[in-house]
């Protein structure tokens, strides 16, 4: 049975490019790439030719999310499998495909209506070293654990979990946590490589398609600096430095130019063979900004 491999790259609707640039380099510490195109930049993370595309547009929210294959057997047998299922799946015009700097597209649409796509043969400029937007002690953790993991909108988790699945990836309720309404909140993490995850899902309604992108640095001290960064600039912080259950991560949660999170992080583990789940996170984590769709007990 094919499977994706990894979450190769975003597209992101943004109505600031300029806010963004700032953002991504000197916050972040991504490379931004402007190849004068005029609507759109794109951020390097590694070699790849981009792992984000920031696409000026109306709305600020995920433009479409990148699942890749392993080649164009792997890439053929997933188109039959998602089509066999009743997913409706088309794959795109070589324009299209080139546009995404990939061999091969295929666009799709997951339960909660978030636009996905599935490809193989990224464009990887081998010979352009990477260079962050900002001095960094390492990199970002990438390779084949992909670009990091989002937490996405989905009205009907067990319609997202059977979706996911299909596409190849495993998992599912990591923690149960009674929020001060009463109601249990049990989100869904989902994973296809050595990244603890790379999709979650069933946090409660959210206005956008998106909740949160979440990136490692190889180094603590490219956390410690970016978190430096954010406190010096006043960025809101929506959930301070603490560190998962699930994935061990030291992570925190900051604003970013299109009003959702970015989820900063280091020393992950890597994903469980079998699953567990927690009432509560290890440490830290408290809630500060309001109104990020993360104000949730995780400690
Ligand atoms: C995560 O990455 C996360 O975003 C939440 C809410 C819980 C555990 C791990
Ligand atoms: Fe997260």
């Amino acid at each position: 049975m094919s499977s994706v491999t990894e979450l190769g790259y975003l597209g992101m609707s943004v109505t600031d490019l300029d806010a963004w640039r700032a953002y991504a380099a000197e916050v972040a510490g991504m490379e931004v790439v402007d190849e004068g195109e005029g609507d759109r930049i794109y951020l390097r993370m590694d070699l790849w030719h981009h792992r984000i595309a920031l696409i000026k547009g109306d709305t600020d929210d995920l433009a479409y999310m990148g699942w890749r294959l392993g080649d164009p057997t792997e890439f053929e047998a997933m188109v039959e499998k998602l089509t066999n299922a009743g997913v409706a799946v088309t794959v795109a015009s070589d324009a299209e495909a080139r546009e995404r700097r990939v061999l091969g597209l295929a666009k799709l649409t997951d339960p909660g209506g978030n636009p996905t796509e599935i490809f193989f043969g990224p464009q990887v400029d081998a010979h352009k070293p990477f260079h962050p937007g900002r001095p960094m002690f390492g990199k970002f953790v990438t390779g084949s654990e992909g670009i990091g993991h989002c937490i996405l909108r989905q009205d009907d988790v067990e319609a997202a979990a059977a979706f996911y699945r299909l596409l190849g990836l495993r998992g599912s309720v990591e923690y149960q946590l009674h929020l001060p309404n009463g109601m249990v909140a049990m989100p869904y993490f989902m994973h296809c490589n050595e990244r603890q995850h790379s999709v979650a899902f069933g946090l409660g309604p959210m206005e956008k398609r998106i909740n949160h992108l979440m990136f490692e640095y190889t180094e603590l001290d490219d956390l410690g600096l970016a978190h430096d960064i954010v406190r010096e600039r006043q960025i809101d912080v929506a959930l301070q430095l603490g560190k998962h259950a699930n994935d061990l991560a030291l992570t925190f949660y900051c604003a970013n130019p299109s009003g959702w999170l970015w989820e900063f992080g280091w020393g992950a583990r890597k994903a469980p063979a079998q699953q567990e789940f927690y009432t509560r996170d290890i440490f830290g984590h408290g809630n500060e900004a309001q109104g990020y769709g993360m104000d949730i007990p995780l400690q």
